[in-house]
């Protein structure tokens, strides 16, 4: 019998809610260690051993310790039971990896960090915007948004017909985006994205890992 896995993360935190919202899904219990990695002296010394790079989220389960929410997340989906979040299917698990890889190489900069941290993160703490970045990352938030829009078409998920892993790596960065005016103006302009980002949030997964700044 396997124990309950240990997530080392924030609930503020993008990627820490990829890894909860994979083991939502899974319906697997999960203890969240908060570990606050842009607290004023830098992360608790001992997370270094759970993640060299200092970044979260970490997995601590049955004696593994894994960090990489990628490792984390396939980890999740394949020691657990529970429906299956990558498809089998050749193609619809291309697409599902090509989402996720858009996710991280493109949209993390420029969704979160270069329109959602300088507009909304940044000023709640007092912080001004830079205007000029958040005007720089337009562009390329549409191209973003107009590729995984495309990549899914009319399919319910990201990967086709059942919720994948590419559907949890778009979500919580949409989210946030959306939080920005201009993200939320880009968004309108694209009805099936939004559509479908209705259908997520009325997930049980969704609604329990909320970030705080969603209020
Ligand atoms: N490649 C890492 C990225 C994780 C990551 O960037 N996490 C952010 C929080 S969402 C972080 O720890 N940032 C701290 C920092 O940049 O110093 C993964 O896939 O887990």
């Amino acid at each position: 019998m396997t124990t309950a896995p240990t997530l080392f993360g924030a609930r503020y935190s993008v990627y820490t809610r990829i890894a909860r919202l994979t083991l939502a899904e899974k319906g697997a219990d999960c203890r969240l260690e908060e570990v606050d990695v842009f607290a004023p002296g830098g992360p608790p010394p001992d997370h270094a051993a759970r993640h060299p790079f200092g970044r979260i989220p970490a997995l601590e389960h049955d004696g593994l310790s894994l960090y990489e929410t990628g490792a984390i997340a396939r980890y999740v989906d394949e020691a657990f039971p529970g429906p299956a979040l990558q498809p089998a299917d050749p193609t619809a698990r291309a697409r599902m990896n090509q989402i996720v890889s858009i996710m991280d190489s493109y949209a993390f900069r420029t969704l979160v960090w270069d329109v959602f941290v300088e507009r909304v993160g940044g000023p709640a703490r007092g912080r001004r915007p830079d205007e000029a970045r958040i005007a720089g990352a337009l562009p390329r938030a549409a191209t973003i948004l107009q590729s995984i829009d495309a990549i899914r078409g009319d399919a319910p998920w990201f990967a086709g017909a059942a919720l994948s892993l590419a559907d949890l790596w778009a979500l919580p960065m949409l989210v946030l985006f959306r939080l920005a005016p201009e993200g939320a103006d880009a968004l309108r302009r694209l009805p099936r994205l939004t559509t479908w980002l209705s259908a997520m949030h009325e997930r049980p997964s969704v609604r329990a890992t909320r970030f705080p700044i969603e209020g």
